[in-house]
């Protein structure tokens, strides 16, 4: 029997086809499964998963998940492991990614980078400087992956014993991930990435920095935040902090310090609103902030109590403890190991990682509670360990493969952050500039931006830790505006609006309107 459908049911038919949000979900859910077979030549790939989210789905919180609730896009999520093999140590081994590719894709890809020691595939949203809207949110296809080796927690080192999952975690995976990345968005969508972005901070913001410098050509745009530029000496830097600190604070029977006792919350209370006398209004504006970083020069020595004790005023020892440790580490012939660190209002700060003034609080360890360093045997040490020698990003400077590509590098440092210093990237920073042609060259296509008050990759009492840097260096890249400046919100000072200037200039009050609104204020020598 022959069915013939009436004219309406055709005009139905013919709309439907051409509505392009039902067609498009059909056939972006559909080419999300034939993802699972796919095959590309002269690669060790499997494809684990490929998953398609309606729109509306929530993404999983907690650790490796999403930093707030938010309803995702409809996106397919592609699992998978780069050579899978068996490694040195008979233990199973592979390059692990994840790639979220948006059901409504803006052309773009991001390379999500890691944190700590990797060794797990976190979810691909892209979060680091993205503002309050995470890159898969805006349409972009995003990866992140494992770098080569799984962890039971962020910091499981013991794959480092492995010769090829050293090599992956130092710098090959990032890489080979970008490149496979690349090759699925142009299967899955039929279509190479228009631009590509690299964001990540403190580890992801190391392998930012590889990208600029081993693989020029790779990325447009690269978002690098408080690099764990060169851990060997960082960790000399963290340990120097809390062993000055150690040589005042309450010792065992056994001479042993307390670590992290070296000063009372008062006396905490006492070095910060030190601080803030000292530095606070040369920015225009007494508001607990201090984005004149370069004028700021605080003597711990003025709180040494007088004649009348109070509560928070120092001992001599205990001025000098902090003044020694905050200048950082110098071997013997007084040459500097590791930058100290800037005093500022996070350094008594409770969350996350400890801020400085806690004494014996090690980032990734147990408390330090030595009261003395072998300087010159530390660096030494530092300068022959091979995995810095081979993760490090410090040294190499030449980004002229880069930058010639049209490549633009934006960095992003927390001045009180407890970890890596401010001052070892604005080291970073200076001697790049200086490698490149000097800074009328450089800030053509690359800015640093002192965030005060905020911790490692964000937090802290008095911070404004919410910035869209993603926003500002796709506008550099595609349309060519360079930011002089990114406004920062943040959770610990609701309605306050301030800009990150870029390095040097800092945020200076203009003197007259709402102290609350960034528009009150300009980027100033
Ligand atoms: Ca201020």
């Amino acid at each position: 029997m022959r069915i013939t459908l009436p004219p309406v049911a055709i005009a139905v038919l013919v709309v439907c086809s051409v509505q392009p949000a039902a067609a498009q979900t059909r056939r972006d859910a559909a080419a999300c499964a034939a993802l699972t077979k796919l095959q590309i030549p002269g690669i060790a790939l499997s494809i684990t998963k490929a998953e398609w989210f309606p729109e509306g789905s929530s993404p999983p919180a907690g650790r490796g998940g999403a930093p707030n609730p938010m309803k995702l896009p409809a996106y397919c999520r592609v699992d998978g492991v780069l050579d899978r093999r068996t490694g040195a140590d008979g233990k199973p081994y592979g390059i692990g990614f994840a790639l979220a590719l948006p059901g409504d894709w803006n052309g773009r890809f991001l390379f999500q980078g890691g944190g700590g020691l990797n060794g797990s595939v976190q979810l691909p949203l892209g979060a680091t400087a993205a503002g309050t809207t995470p890159a898969l949110l805006r349409g972009f296809a995003v990866v992140s992956t494992d770098t080569g080796h799984t962890g039971t927690n962020g910091f499981d080192a013991s794959f480092m014993q492995e010769q090829q999952a050293a090599l992956d975690f130092a710098y090959q995976a990032v890489g080979r991930i970008a490149t496979l990345a690349k090759q699925i968005i142009a299967q899955h969508y039929a279509k190479t990435p228009d631009r590509s972005y690299f964001t990540g901070c403190s580890t992801g913001g190391r392998e930012a920095m590889l990208m600029a410098q081993r693989h020029p050509t790779f990325f447009d745009g690269i978002i690098s935040g408080a690099p764990a530029m060169r851990t060997a000496y960082s960790g000399i830097g963290d340990e120097w902090v809390a062993t000055m600190l150690n040589t005042v604070a309450p010792k065992d029977p056994t001479g042993k310090a307390d670590p992290g006792a070296a000063l009372s919350d008062a006396q905490k209370k006492a070095v910060i609103d030190g601080v803030l006398n000292a530095c606070d209004a040369n920015d225009g504006l007494k508001d607990d902030m201090i984005f004149n970083t370069k004028a700021c020069r605080f003597d711990p020595k003025v709180l040494v109590c007088g004649t009348t004790k109070t509560d928070g005023c120092l001992t001599m020892e205990q001025a000098t403890a902090i003044e020694k440790g905050f200048a950082g580490p110098r071997d013997s012939r007084g040459r500097q190991v590791y930058p100290g660190f800037m005093f500022d209002t996070g350094i008594a700060s409770a969350q996350g990682i400890p801020g400085l003034l806690h004494g014996g609080r090690n980032p990734v360890g147990p408390p330090f509670s030595a009261t003395s360093m072998d300087v010159d045997a530390r660096a030494a040490a530092a300068a022959a360990s091979a995995t810095d020698a081979l993760s490090a990003t410090a040294s190499w400077t030449n980004l002229n493969t880069f930058s010639t590509h049209g490549g633009k590098l934006m960095f992003f440092h927390g001045v009180s952050d407890p970890w890596f210093s401010a001052l070892d990237t604005i080291d970073y920073y200076e001697r790049m500039t200086k490698a490149n042609g000097g800074p009328e060259q450089v800030m053509n296509w690359s800015r640093l931006y002192l965030a005060p008050g905020v911790g490692h990759c964000g937090g802290g009492p008095v911070a404004l830790d919410t910035f869209d840097m993603l926003t500002a260096l796709v506008d550099w890249v595609e349309k060519g505006t360079a930011p002089a400046s990114v406004t920062a919100t943040g959770r610990a000072l609701p309605g306050r609006s301030r800009p990150l200037c870029a390095y040097p200039q800092h945020a200076h009050y203009k003197g007259t309107g709402d102290t609350q609104d960034a528009k009150n204020f300009e980027c100033r020598n």
